[in-house]
């Protein structure tokens, strides 16, 4: 595929004032009339207009109302060229499409109960030939007809302003979008839906109204979102000051979607995934991740919608920021902790990985080939990391200033990252030159602190070196003589030091005449710096980066005493969690060491780390105890998690040593672990939030240790708490567990599960995923055999991540077994699935990152199944792309 660059990036030859459209949709195609106001940015130039269309069957086109004449334009593949136009005209054009067959699910498609849009990035110009691309920005009118009877709901972006009827049985309705906005952000459904509505006043009085539209029958699944969407929006205006603009805000919930949901503006639609939840459907962490999901769509509004990118190599410009706003929102309707404790752990799962692979890129990047391979966690995830980076060095007050700037001076235009940053420079008075550099360079850096101690002195220095080697992605940038230079980067390191009681000390840097507090935010600019610490009495120990206050590895070369004093008494929950991660690593490491070596004892595992974890786990019910925060740390890091720390990965070692490790800790810990079960039932009625959730995920944390003893009481534990489960969170905990198990029970109970929801698609969804996960032999096999099951459909990208990416990318045992099973089965599938939905293709491709990581055996045949992919006719850009890349 050819590459783009940013470097390359035009303006727009003609910009857009209006845009009407009349997409009328019938039984074997839809044919879409588009009319666009047209201005030359520079008039009196000559260059063409250039428009993007895709899949379209042309029909007419008419320039002022004239037929536009053969030789005045020109097909070339994507691209529509027309030449020789006044500055100032209307452009009208008739295509006909074919949304039936859309198994692409981007521009308009056919769904189970009507049809929808997908049009981030580049859908939009497979409705209409148009200049497909953020800059330019134009208010939109959509008139919208379809048969009546099967399509009753007729939406667009903004009012209605106007609807009837038709001939034929068929209606129309017309919604006129008050605000200019990019294509990208176009949206319309015509559908049969039910809807739940609500209002929410705005502070300066608009009423607004907020409806959820879902498949018919579902609407006692829709409370969770619409209470959610106005709690985004009383958050908005607390924290930002932003209010909503519209009087219409409208989600519309669909089960094939791509992705998690879309930001249209007025007409978000969503994955059903984050909309539909009830009790015995939903999971602690389903109604969480709807709470976040809406909030994350509805914040767009303003971080996306009302300011939006340049060009997509500005992407992180809207979905940094924006998670990073779907972050605070969840620290402060959540608890603050636990939700930054996650954070962390899906940027070491996802993130990390990534930067350290060969599809490493900067959060803006400098080229692609694919863009829809660029919704990545590195754009999304480090992309909030590094607004988080700012917030933290310029504090929050400065940071609203900032955003209170930015929204003054780039209201209703499309921007660049460098504009977000100088907003943040000039209301904070911080250079932020140097802190740029977190947009152009690609890898995760790492710090290496080492401290000295000067009794006599009574000083403390911790000395500082950053490290941040080149990955692929500048190699080929060098290659392609794009090559930044590269440099240290600016970050800020919040820490505190612990005195050997645990106290927190006051902290006086050198040269400061008194302590200022007990946690300092340091500013790290230079390859080498030190920080030096007066009157420190005794050697503390340091708890570096607090709140994972930067997305860095960190080299300190940390006892197990220390880890074991800060899994204790550090007052920063993220790092209280963070020494306990980092102490179950080494100790894992050491046992996949031990496995390798036939070690088969278990004597790699410390006692202090066993009497550290009862600890915690009792700590969860003395007076200001969270079992939350318990949960959290009681959840080992992950097989994915402790490969990136192997120089050559043995899965089947870190496999052997983690359980290995789980079962130690459930047969020392059994009494406590039985006791903390029994102790944490609930009996109040179920509720997804804050406290009962919190003790329902420690609750099913002990239970999954339970599980682990080889022992008929331990199994019947969890077969009845999978029969008396009162909700879906404790129902999938013990069928996960289960599912592990090679007991009769674990047909009895996946079968009857089942039954019982085989109509209801996202608890079929866990089904699904639960057996993908499972360590049990034969997983590779049972996979296969699913994708042939009636609850299966490798059209729908729910069904395809729940089953095939949960095994390649929750399941390393199986994924990665020597003998190239898991991936072949993933080859299937991209091959399959190319041709259907490359997206959601190339999402299974990504599976394939690490391979170069794994011994000789594996990589060859990885080696052998990326090549067969590589080499199939008509691959789409999308898997060529990282496919290719994998096999740099
Ligand atoms: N812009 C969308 C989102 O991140 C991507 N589907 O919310
Ligand atoms: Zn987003």
């Amino acid at each position: 595929p050819a590459t783009i660059y940013l470097k390359d990036y035009t303006p727009p030859a003609f910009l857009i004032d209006t845009v009407a459209l009349d997409i009328a949709i019938h039984t074997d195609f839809t044919r879409v009339q588009a009319r666009l106001a047209l201005r030359r940015q520079a008039p009196g130039s000559a260059s063409a207009l250039e428009l993007d269309g895709e899949e379209l069957e042309l029909q007419a086109l008419r320039v002022d109302g004239v037929a536009l004449p053969a030789e005045r334009y020109r097909i070339e593949g994507d691209k529509l060229w027309i030449t020789d136009l006044p500055d100032v005209c209307v452009l009208e054009s008739v295509v006909r499409i074919a949304p039936d067959q859309n198994t692409q699910l981007s521009g308009l498609y056919r769904s189970k109960d009507g049809y929808f849009t997908q049009c981030e990035a580049q859908g939009f110009r497979r409705i209409t030939y148009y200049p497909d691309r953020p800059d330019v920005m134009a208010k939109f009118v959509c008139r919208l007809s379809a048969d009546r009877a099967a399509f009753p709901i007729l939406l667009a972006n903004g009012n209605p302003v106007a609807q009837g009827a038709e001939e034929n049985g068929r209606h129309w309705a017309t919604w006129e979008d008050p605000f200019a906005k990019p294509a990208y952000l176009f949206a319309c459904v015509a559908a049969k839906l039910d809807m739940l509505e609500d209002f929410y006043t705005t502070t300066s009085g608009r009423r607004v109204r907020c409806a959820v539209y879902v498949e018919p029958g579902k609407l006692d699944q829709c409370d969770h979102a619409i209470a959610a969407l106005k709690k985004s929006m009383k958050w908005d205006e607390d924290v930002f000051g932003l209010e909503m603009d519209l009087d219409h805000y409208m989600i519309v919930a669909v089960g094939d979607f791509n992705m998690g949901a879309m930001e249209n503006k007025g007409l978000n639609i969503f994955n059903t995934k984050y909309v539909l939840a009830r009790p015995d459907t939903a999971t602690d962490t389903d109604y969480q991740n709807i709470d976040r999901v809406v909030a994350h769509e509805y914040f767009h509004n303003w971080t996306g919608n009302r300011v939006t990118c340049r060009d997509w190599f500005q992407l992180s410009l809207k979905e940094g920021l924006t998670v990073f706003r779907d972050q605070q929102f969840g620290m402060d309707v959540h608890s603050a902790g636990v939700t930054r404790i996650q954070e962390v752990r899906t940027l070491r799962a996802a993130q990390f990985p990534e930067d350290a692979g060969p599809m490493a890129h900067p959060i803006r990047p400098e080229s692609y080939a694919e863009i829809n391979n660029f919704y990545t966690a590195t754009v999304y995830e480090k992309g909030a990391e590094v607004i988080r980076m700012i917030h933290t060095l310029i504090g929050q007050d400065a940071f609203r200033k900032g955003m209170d700037l930015y929204f003054a001076r780039h209201d209703g235009q499309a921007v660049t990252c460098e504009d977000f940053v100088a907003a943040m420079q000039d209301a904070s008075g911080l250079d932020l030159t140097q802190f740029k550099r977190w947009y152009s360079q690609a890898g995760t850096p790492c710090l290496i602190v080492r401290s000295e101690f000067d009794a006599a002195a009574r000083r403390y220095s911790l000395h500082v070196e950053q490290q941040f080697a080149p990955t692929p992605y500048e190699a080929r940038m060098e290659k392609e003589g794009l090559a930044l230079p590269r440099g240290p980067y600016h970050l800020p390191i919040v820490l505190g030091l612990l005195d050997a009681d645990g106290h927190a000390l006051p902290l006086q840097l050198a040269g400061e005449a008194t302590p200022a507090s007990t946690q300092r935010t340091l500013q790290l600019r230079d390859a080498k710096q030190s920080f030096v610490f007066e009157n420190v009495a005794a050697e503390p120990i340091p708890s570096l980066l607090r709140g994972f206050s930067a997305p860095v590895l960190l080299d300190y070369p940390y006892t197990t005493a220390q880890l074991v004093h800060l899994m204790a008494y550090d007052g920063d929950a993220v790092n209280r969690w963070e020494a306990g991660q980092r102490l179950a690593t080494e100790i894992l490491l050491a046992g996949a060491k031990a496995v390798q070596q036939g070690h088969s004892g278990s004597d790699w595992i410390p006692l202090d780390y066993i009497h550290a974890m009862a600890r915690l786990l009792g700590a969860a019910f003395v007076d200001g105890g969270d079992p939350a925060l318990v949960a959290e740390a009681l959840m080992l890091p992950s097989e994915n998690v402790l490969a990136e720390q192997m120089e050559v990965v043995d899965p089947d070692a870190l496999h052997a040593a983690r359980l290995a490790l789980r079962r130690t800790l459930a047969r020392d810990l059994r009494e406590a672990l039985l006791a903390a079960y029994l102790e944490l039932k609930i009996d109040a009625p179920y509720s997804p939030e804050g406290e009962q959730a919190g003790k329902r995920a420690l609750r099913n944390a002990c239970l999954g240790y339970l599980a682990e003893l080889d022992e008929p009481s331990a199994q019947a534990l969890v077969i009845g708490h999978f029969e008396t489960a009162g909700n879906m969170t404790d129902s999938i905990a013990a069928l996960a567990a289960v599912a592990n198990l090679d007991i009769p029970a674990r047909h009895v109970l996946l079968d009857s599960f089942y039954s019982k929801w085989r109509d209801e698609a996202l608890v079929v969804d866990k089904w699904l995923q639960v057996q993908a996960t499972s360590r049990l032999p034969g997983t590779t096999q049972d996979v296969r055999a699913l994708m042939a099951h009636e609850a299966f459909d490798i059209r729908n990208p729910n069904k395809v991540y729940s089953l095939v990416r949960a095994f390649c990318a929750a399941n390393p045992k199986h994924f990665h077994a020597a003998d190239g099973s898991g991936y072949q089965l993933a080859a299937d599938v991209i091959l399959q699935l190319d041709a259907l939905n490359p997206q959601v293709a190339s999402r299974i491709a990504r599976c394939f990152d690490r391979w170069k990581k794994f011994d000789a055996q594996r990589q060859h045949q990885a080696r052998t199944q990326l090549e067969r992919v590589r080499a199939h006719d008509g691959l789409s850009s999308d898997v060529a792309e990282v496919v290719g890349k994998a096999l740099e």
